[in-house]
């Protein structure tokens, strides 16, 4: 009697077909997770060129080591010439969904600090202030928001500047240990 048809005999043809489904399964393994963010805007201004002067409103003061330790005015424009991301995440002070769109702390860094730079303190018009070190934004894509939902942020509603981060998409990102780093209306910015 002929049990081939129930038997998985050996063949070159089985074995390629084995090959392709492990090949397959391992590649779309490793493709499928989600990105992080997606790209808005493309960065225009590198490290190291000369900053060009704020023309528009002042949204916060920067200081650091490209800009001598002096506090410089910062623009819409100029920030967003670092280049824009968006993400949506559940934020704990609105407890819902929200889209931000910003620049990335750690593009802020490397514009604007020097090789020693630890991190970035903000400070915010009711005098909170908090120090991000550079640990995080090394490990998770932290934003420095200036629109949410599509629209820039009102300075009467956390804007025009806050800091996000990705509790989405980092389940170690604990509330009670980062919630008070969610910093909104922010004043200024020193990179130390
Ligand atoms: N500008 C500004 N941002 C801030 C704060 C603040 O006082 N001012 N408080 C922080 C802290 S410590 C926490 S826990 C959260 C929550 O503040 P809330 O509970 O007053 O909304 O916001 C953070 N961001
Ligand atoms: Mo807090």
């Amino acid at each position: 009697m002929n049990y081939s048809f129930v038997s998985i005999r050996f063949s070159w043809l089985n074995l390629a077909i084995l090959v392709s489904v492990v090949l397959v399964t391992l590649v779309s393994c490793t493709t499928e997770t989600e990105p992080d963010y997606t790209e808005v805007l493309p960065r225009t201004l590198t490290r190291g060129e000369e900053i060009p002067a704020a023309t528009g409103d002042t949204i916060f003061t920067l200081n650091a080591v490209a800009t001598g330790n002096e506090p410089i005015d910062i623009d819409i424009s100029l920030l967003e010439s670092l280049g824009t991301v968006k993400y949506t995440v559940e934020d704990p002070y609105e407890n819902r969904q929200v889209e931000y769109e910003g620049v990335l702390v750690e593009t802020v860094l490397d514009q604007f600090g020097g090789s020693n730079t630890t991190g970035i303190t903000l400070t915010a018009i009711d005098d909170y202030q908090q120090t991000i070190p550079i640990d995080h934004v090394e490990e998770w894509p932290v934003l420095l928001a200036l629109k949410s939902d599509g629209e820039y942020a009102p300075r009467s509603h956390r804007g025009p500047a806050m800091i996000v981060y990705p509790y989405d998409s980092y389940p170690e990102l604990d509330p009670s240990t980062y919630d008070p780093f969610w910093i909104w209306q922010i004043a200024n910015i020193t990179v130390k």
